[in-house]
């Protein structure tokens, strides 16, 4: 069974996808694990369920639960951390567990994986899992939606190649493009629509700037991707010449959540790090991110 992190993305799923083409070559069953589909994610979502092939793939919670025994190979992607992975029941269920994650090491971790490849200068779970795959022994084909899931998660966590890239990045996405991956069908999986664009532009209009170059806003109305609206919106102040950092708070209805984002010197990791120890706010979970060179998100 595969599994990403709560409020599943492109990269969580991408990786994901990945990984059960992987397990699939073995001739091993495989499941990935996704119940609450993130906001991001209809687009993506709606084109894997039109193949009849991965039909019976996506399973949520409950049939998770159903499935899993103390044999079943629990593969965590995209996560380490207990409390953020989708149905963190799972981890009590078997002592097969794999970490596959490229986030900057948190308290929160899975302590009895068997076998952990944490790599924090990594631009995604997506480079990580292209590397197993085209370095492992097996001779693994992917099917051409999951190069371009692969390929599409390297992408949005990268910001279309623009942060966290490094060699490796550069080598796995030209190997997933060996597989002709229609790049205008991969960008129309995670175009936000018309609404939410507007939600975020209003954001971004009542934006605070601090010392020139802090964008601080809020999304007021209670919403419960208020953490996916918040990221999207951080992201966006960024564009804003002389900012190089942003907060956007946002109300889930019974937490309020903070995303962080930054492109200078200001760690906003640790910023919101110290503000969740401080209980100032509860930090939703959903949309941390970090790194180790001051471009954390959270
Ligand atoms: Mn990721």
């Amino acid at each position: 069974m595969i599994m990403g992190h709560l409020n599943g993305d492109i990269d969580s799923i991408g990786s994901s996808l990945g990984l059960y083409r992987f397990a699939k070559t073995l001739n091993k069953d495989a499941y990935v694990i996704n119940t609450t589909k993130g906001l991001a994610l209809g687009n993506f979502i709606d084109a894997l369920e039109k193949q009849e092939q991965y039909k019976d793939v996506i399973i949520d919670k409950n049939e998770a639960l159903g499935k899993v025994s103390p044999d079943t190979l629990l593969i965590v992607t995209d996560t380490h951390k207990k409390n953020y992975v989708e149905v963190p029941e799972l981890l009590e269920e078997t002592e097969n567990i794999v970490i596959i994650d490229h986030h900057r090491k948190s308290a929160d971790y899975i302590e009895n994986a068997i076998l952990t490849f944490h790599e924090a200068y990594a631009s995604s779970a997506s480079e990580l899992v292209t590397e197993i795959i085209e370095y492992g022994t097996n001779d693994i084909v992917l099917e051409q939606l999951e190069a371009e899931s692969l390929y599409a998660g390297i992408m949005v966590d990268t910001k279309n190649f623009t942060f966290k890239t490094g060699v490796r990045t550069f080598e796995a996405a030209a190997y997933l493009r060996k597989y002709g991956i229609d790049i205008i069908r991969v960008k129309k999986w995670f175009q936000s629509d018309l609404n939410s664009y507007n939600v975020i532009a209003d954001i971004v209009k009542k934006a605070e700037i601090i010392n020139d170059s802090i964008g601080i806003s809020e999304y007021e109305e209670k919403d419960k991707n208020a953490n996916l609206i918040c990221a999207k919106a951080a992201d966006e102040l960024l564009t804003i010449s002389n900012i190089t950092a942003s907060f956007v708070m946002g109300n889930l209805g019974d937490k309020i959540c903070i995303s962080g984002r930054s492109i200078g010197d200001i760690n906003v990791q640790v910023i919101l790090e110290k503000l969740r120890r401080r209980r100032t706010y509860y930090t939703c979970r959903s949309t941390t991110r970090g790194n180790d060179n001051g471009r954390g998100k959270t």
